[in-house]
Protein backbone atom coordinates (compact mmCIF):
# COMPACT_ATOMS: atom_id res chain seq x y z
CA UNK A 1 0.00 0.00 0.00
CA UNK A 2 1.30 3.45 -0.67
CA UNK A 3 0.68 6.74 1.08
CA UNK A 4 1.73 9.76 -0.44
CA UNK A 5 2.46 12.17 2.65
CA UNK A 6 -1.36 12.62 2.93
CA UNK A 7 -2.35 14.39 6.35
CA UNK A 8 -5.46 13.54 6.95
CA UNK A 9 -7.61 15.96 8.63
CA UNK A 10 -10.58 14.15 10.05
CA UNK A 11 -15.65 16.82 5.48
CA UNK A 12 -29.94 21.99 -19.88
CA UNK A 13 -28.43 25.32 -20.96
CA UNK A 14 -28.97 27.22 -24.15
CA UNK A 15 -25.75 26.64 -25.86
CA UNK A 16 -24.96 29.98 -26.83
CA UNK A 17 -24.95 30.63 -23.50
CA UNK A 18 -22.87 28.45 -22.35
CA UNK A 19 -20.57 29.63 -25.38
CA UNK A 20 -20.99 33.22 -24.61
CA UNK A 21 -20.57 32.83 -21.16
CA UNK A 22 -17.16 30.31 -20.87
CA UNK A 23 -15.63 32.08 -24.18
CA UNK A 24 -13.30 29.34 -24.82
CA UNK A 25 -15.14 25.64 -24.65
CA UNK A 26 -14.51 23.70 -27.46
CA UNK A 27 -17.84 22.70 -29.19
CA UNK A 28 -17.17 18.94 -28.53
CA UNK A 29 -17.02 20.15 -24.73
CA UNK A 30 -19.94 22.18 -24.58
CA UNK A 31 -22.29 19.54 -26.01
CA UNK A 32 -21.19 16.74 -23.33
CA UNK A 33 -22.49 20.03 -21.24
CA UNK A 34 -26.20 18.74 -22.12
CA UNK A 35 -25.45 14.67 -21.67
CA UNK A 36 -23.62 15.13 -18.36
CA UNK A 37 -26.50 17.17 -16.58
CA UNK A 38 -28.45 15.32 -14.88
CA UNK A 39 -30.32 15.47 -11.78
CA UNK A 40 -29.85 13.06 -8.79
CA UNK A 41 -26.12 12.71 -10.46
CA UNK A 42 -24.65 16.11 -11.19
CA UNK A 43 -26.55 17.52 -8.49
CA UNK A 44 -29.30 16.54 -6.05
CA UNK A 45 -32.83 16.13 -7.85
CA UNK A 46 -35.56 17.92 -6.63
CA UNK A 47 -37.12 16.37 -3.50
CA UNK A 48 -34.65 13.62 -3.78
CA UNK A 49 -34.57 12.21 -0.18
CA UNK A 50 -31.93 9.14 -0.93
CA UNK A 51 -28.04 9.59 -1.29
CA UNK A 52 -26.34 11.21 -4.70
CA UNK A 53 -26.27 8.68 -7.48
CA UNK A 54 -22.41 8.24 -7.44
CA UNK A 55 -20.25 8.72 -10.51
CA UNK A 56 -16.63 6.82 -9.23
CA UNK A 57 -16.74 3.21 -7.51
CA UNK A 58 -15.68 4.81 -4.12
CA UNK A 59 -18.85 6.96 -4.23
CA UNK A 60 -20.83 3.48 -5.28
CA UNK A 61 -18.99 2.06 -2.16
CA UNK A 62 -20.22 4.84 0.18
CA UNK A 63 -23.25 4.44 -0.99
CA UNK A 64 -23.41 0.81 -0.70
CA UNK A 65 -22.13 1.23 3.20
CA UNK A 66 -24.82 3.21 3.82
CA UNK A 67 -27.99 1.72 1.83
CA UNK A 68 -27.05 -1.68 2.44
CA UNK A 69 -25.35 -2.20 6.11
CA UNK A 70 -26.15 1.51 8.16
CA UNK A 71 -29.70 1.94 7.09
CA UNK A 72 -30.35 -1.31 8.31
CA UNK A 73 -28.67 -1.74 11.30
CA UNK A 74 -30.27 2.02 12.51
CA UNK A 75 -34.10 0.85 11.41
CA UNK A 76 -33.41 -2.57 13.11
CA UNK A 77 -32.50 -1.05 16.28
CA UNK A 78 -34.97 1.84 16.46
CA UNK A 79 -37.46 -0.50 16.01
CA UNK A 80 -36.15 -3.10 18.92
CA UNK A 81 -36.18 -0.01 21.50
CA UNK A 82 -39.52 1.53 20.17
CA UNK A 83 -40.73 -2.45 21.07
CA UNK A 84 -38.81 -2.57 24.36
CA UNK A 85 -40.60 0.58 25.26
CA UNK A 86 -44.13 -0.22 24.27
CA UNK A 87 -43.59 -3.62 26.01
CA UNK A 88 -42.23 -1.64 29.00
CA UNK A 89 -45.73 1.13 28.98
CA UNK A 90 -47.68 -1.70 28.72
CA UNK A 91 -46.47 -5.12 30.92
CA UNK A 92 -45.24 -2.81 33.60
CA UNK A 93 -47.16 -0.05 34.39
CA UNK A 94 -48.55 0.53 37.38
CA UNK A 95 -51.61 -1.18 37.44
CA UNK A 96 -50.40 -3.98 35.45
CA UNK A 97 -47.28 -4.32 37.70
CA UNK A 98 -48.49 -2.96 41.30
CA UNK A 99 -45.40 -4.89 42.95
CA UNK A 100 -42.04 -3.32 40.82
CA UNK A 101 -38.88 -6.30 41.50
CA UNK A 102 -36.33 -4.97 43.36
CA UNK A 103 -33.54 -6.29 41.07
CA UNK A 104 -30.38 -4.22 40.71
CA UNK A 105 -27.86 -6.48 38.74
CA UNK A 106 -28.24 -8.95 36.02
CA UNK A 107 -24.95 -10.62 35.26
CA UNK A 108 -25.78 -11.89 31.82
CA UNK A 109 -27.71 -8.88 30.98
CA UNK A 110 -25.07 -6.63 31.58
CA UNK A 111 -22.93 -9.14 29.23
CA UNK A 112 -25.34 -9.13 27.05
CA UNK A 113 -26.26 -5.42 26.39
CA UNK A 114 -22.42 -4.71 26.23
CA UNK A 115 -21.51 -7.30 23.88
CA UNK A 116 -23.82 -6.68 21.08
CA UNK A 117 -23.39 -3.24 20.49
CA UNK A 118 -19.68 -3.95 20.38
CA UNK A 119 -19.86 -6.28 17.98
CA UNK A 120 -22.55 -4.35 15.69
CA UNK A 121 -19.66 -1.52 16.03
CA UNK A 122 -17.11 -3.92 14.77
CA UNK A 123 -19.85 -5.38 11.84
CA UNK A 124 -19.83 -1.30 10.82
CA UNK A 125 -15.98 -0.84 11.74
CA UNK A 126 -14.60 -3.18 9.10
CA UNK A 127 -16.23 -2.01 5.88
CA UNK A 128 -16.03 1.83 7.06
CA UNK A 129 -12.61 1.34 7.69
CA UNK A 130 -12.10 -0.24 4.22
CA UNK A 131 -13.67 2.31 2.91
CA UNK A 132 -11.58 4.99 4.62
CA UNK A 133 -8.32 3.38 3.66
CA UNK A 134 -9.24 3.87 0.10
CA UNK A 135 -10.01 7.07 0.10
CA UNK A 136 -6.77 8.35 1.98
CA UNK A 137 -4.01 6.03 0.71
CA UNK A 138 -4.00 7.37 -3.11
CA UNK A 139 -3.12 4.52 -5.90
CA UNK A 140 -0.91 5.42 -8.68
CA UNK A 141 -2.44 9.04 -9.68
CA UNK A 142 -2.78 9.73 -13.59
CA UNK A 143 -2.53 13.89 -12.69
CA UNK A 144 -3.07 16.15 -10.18
CA UNK A 145 -5.00 19.07 -9.45
CA UNK A 146 -4.31 21.80 -6.57
CA UNK A 147 -7.34 23.50 -4.96
CA UNK A 148 -7.53 25.83 -3.05
CA UNK A 149 -9.85 27.14 -1.10
CA UNK A 150 -10.23 30.96 -0.61
CA UNK A 151 -12.84 33.43 0.67
CA UNK A 152 -15.02 32.69 -0.73
CA UNK A 153 -14.17 30.79 -3.79
CA UNK A 154 -12.17 28.35 -4.80
CA UNK A 155 -8.93 28.23 -6.83
CA UNK A 156 -7.21 25.60 -9.15
CA UNK A 157 -3.61 24.86 -10.78
CA UNK A 158 -3.03 22.92 -12.77
CA UNK A 159 0.87 21.49 -12.42
CA UNK A 160 3.54 22.96 -15.24
CA UNK A 161 4.82 18.99 -15.91
CA UNK A 162 1.66 17.82 -16.67
CA UNK A 163 1.28 20.26 -19.53
CA UNK A 164 -0.65 22.99 -17.29
CA UNK A 165 1.23 25.66 -15.41
CA UNK A 166 -2.07 27.91 -15.04
CA UNK A 167 -3.99 28.67 -12.36
CA UNK A 168 -7.62 30.33 -12.21
CA UNK A 169 -10.28 31.50 -10.10
CA UNK A 170 -13.34 29.71 -9.72
CA UNK A 171 -16.23 32.01 -8.61
CA UNK A 172 -20.15 31.83 -8.48
CA UNK A 173 -22.04 33.38 -11.13
CA UNK A 174 -23.66 36.55 -10.64
CA UNK A 175 -27.21 35.35 -9.15
CA UNK A 176 -28.91 38.22 -10.39
CA UNK A 177 -28.02 37.78 -13.94
CA UNK A 178 -28.37 33.95 -14.27
CA UNK A 179 -28.03 32.73 -17.83
CA UNK A 180 -31.26 29.91 -18.63
CA UNK A 181 -29.97 26.47 -17.85
CA UNK A 182 -27.27 27.73 -15.30
CA UNK A 183 -28.09 26.47 -12.26
CA UNK A 184 -28.30 28.90 -8.80
CA UNK A 185 -25.55 28.97 -6.32
CA UNK A 186 -24.23 26.17 -7.88
CA UNK A 187 -23.04 27.09 -11.73
CA UNK A 188 -19.59 28.86 -11.89
CA UNK A 189 -17.52 31.19 -14.20
CA UNK A 190 -14.63 28.90 -14.30
CA UNK A 191 -15.15 24.84 -14.09
CA UNK A 192 -12.44 22.62 -13.56
CA UNK A 193 -11.89 19.81 -16.03
CA UNK A 194 -10.54 16.43 -16.06
CA UNK A 195 -10.36 13.23 -18.42
CA UNK A 196 -12.88 10.92 -17.43
CA UNK A 197 -11.46 7.21 -16.07
CA UNK A 198 -8.61 8.85 -15.38
CA UNK A 199 -7.58 8.79 -11.11
CA UNK A 200 -7.14 11.98 -10.36
CA UNK A 201 -4.76 13.20 -7.40
CA UNK A 202 -6.44 16.63 -5.45
CA UNK A 203 -4.21 18.67 -3.71
CA UNK A 204 -6.58 20.26 -1.27
CA UNK A 205 -5.33 23.66 0.72
CA UNK A 206 -6.73 27.02 1.56
CA UNK A 207 -5.13 30.29 1.21
CA UNK A 208 -2.53 31.00 3.83
CA UNK A 209 -4.29 33.94 5.33
CA UNK A 210 -7.54 32.45 5.25
CA UNK A 211 -9.78 30.20 6.56
CA UNK A 212 -10.28 26.49 7.02
CA UNK A 213 -13.18 25.03 4.10
CA UNK A 214 -13.93 21.54 3.40
CA UNK A 215 -13.45 20.30 -0.56
CA UNK A 216 -16.84 18.26 -0.99
CA UNK A 217 -18.00 16.56 -4.25
CA UNK A 218 -20.94 14.10 -3.47
CA UNK A 219 -20.82 11.84 -6.30
CA UNK A 220 -17.20 11.32 -6.72
CA UNK A 221 -17.32 10.29 -3.29
CA UNK A 222 -14.66 12.88 -2.63
CA UNK A 223 -14.44 15.16 0.75
CA UNK A 224 -11.45 16.45 2.65
CA UNK A 225 -11.18 19.69 5.00
CA UNK A 226 -8.92 22.45 3.02
CA UNK A 227 -6.84 23.87 5.95
CA UNK A 228 -4.24 27.06 5.37
CA UNK A 229 -0.44 25.64 5.76
CA UNK A 230 -1.46 22.04 5.36
CA UNK A 231 -1.57 19.86 2.57
CA UNK A 232 -4.02 17.25 2.31
CA UNK A 233 -5.06 14.99 -0.50
CA UNK A 234 -8.04 13.18 -1.84
CA UNK A 235 -8.66 11.35 -5.10
CA UNK A 236 -10.96 10.22 -7.11
CA UNK A 237 -11.89 8.49 -11.01
CA UNK A 238 -14.93 9.44 -12.66
CA UNK A 239 -17.09 6.71 -14.72
CA UNK A 240 -19.01 8.48 -16.33
CA UNK A 241 -18.66 12.12 -18.37
CA UNK A 242 -20.33 14.85 -16.85
CA UNK A 243 -20.50 18.06 -14.56
CA UNK A 244 -20.30 17.08 -10.84
CA UNK A 245 -21.21 19.83 -7.97
CA UNK A 246 -20.20 20.64 -4.69
CA UNK A 247 -20.14 23.19 -2.07
CA UNK A 248 -17.74 24.03 0.67
CA UNK A 249 -18.71 21.65 3.60
CA UNK A 250 -17.38 23.39 6.25
CA UNK A 251 -18.52 26.32 7.84
CA UNK A 252 -16.11 29.09 6.86
CA UNK A 253 -17.51 32.54 6.89
CA UNK A 254 -19.96 35.16 5.48
CA UNK A 255 -19.99 33.64 1.76
CA UNK A 256 -20.02 30.18 2.81
CA UNK A 257 -22.74 29.14 0.69
CA UNK A 258 -21.73 30.76 -1.97
CA UNK A 259 -18.59 29.00 -2.81
CA UNK A 260 -19.54 26.04 -5.15
CA UNK A 261 -17.90 23.39 -6.64
CA UNK A 262 -17.94 22.50 -10.30
CA UNK A 263 -16.11 20.06 -11.93
CA UNK A 264 -17.02 18.79 -15.28
CA UNK A 265 -15.59 15.11 -16.59
CA UNK A 266 -14.70 15.00 -20.24
CA UNK A 267 -12.98 12.87 -22.82
CA UNK A 268 -9.51 12.59 -23.03
CA UNK A 269 -10.12 13.98 -26.25
CA UNK A 270 -11.90 16.97 -24.86
CA UNK A 271 -9.73 17.55 -21.82
CA UNK A 272 -6.52 18.11 -24.34
CA UNK A 273 -8.51 20.69 -25.83
CA UNK A 274 -9.67 22.37 -22.82
CA UNK A 275 -6.08 22.00 -21.91
CA UNK A 276 -4.67 24.12 -25.24
CA UNK A 277 -7.56 26.73 -24.58
CA UNK A 278 -7.22 26.87 -21.06
CA UNK A 279 -3.38 27.48 -20.95
CA UNK A 280 -4.08 30.73 -23.63
CA UNK A 281 -6.73 31.70 -21.05
CA UNK A 282 -5.11 32.03 -17.60
CA UNK A 283 -1.80 32.28 -19.37
CA UNK A 284 -1.40 35.17 -17.14
CA UNK A 285 -2.62 33.56 -14.05
CA UNK A 286 0.41 31.17 -14.52
CA UNK A 287 1.30 28.50 -11.46
CA UNK A 288 4.31 27.24 -10.56
CA UNK A 289 2.74 24.50 -8.89
CA UNK A 290 4.06 21.10 -10.20
CA UNK A 291 3.32 17.37 -8.63
CA UNK A 292 5.03 16.60 -5.39
CA UNK A 293 8.73 14.89 -5.57
CA UNK A 294 8.28 11.30 -5.53
CA UNK A 295 11.19 11.70 -2.44
CA UNK A 296 8.00 12.79 -0.67
CA UNK A 297 6.11 9.18 -1.06
CA UNK A 298 6.12 7.19 2.08
CA UNK A 299 6.01 3.55 1.04
CA UNK A 300 4.29 1.17 3.43
CU1 LIG B 1 -15.59 27.56 2.56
Amino acid sequence: MQLRHTQVSMGAASLSAILGLTGFVPAALAQSNQQGFQPGLSHAAPDQMSMMQPASQMAADMNMFHNNLLLPIIIAISLFVLALLIYVMVRFNEKANPTPSRTTHHTGLEVAWTAIPLLILVVIAIPSFRILTKQIALPETDMTVKVTGKQWYWTYSYPKDQNGGFEFDSNLLDQDKLPAGKLKLLDVDNEAVVPVGKAIRLQITADAVGVIHSFVITSLGVRMDAVPGRLNEAWFRADKEGIYYGQCSKLCGKDHAYMPIAFRVVSEKDYAAWLASAKKKFASASSDVSVADASATIRQ
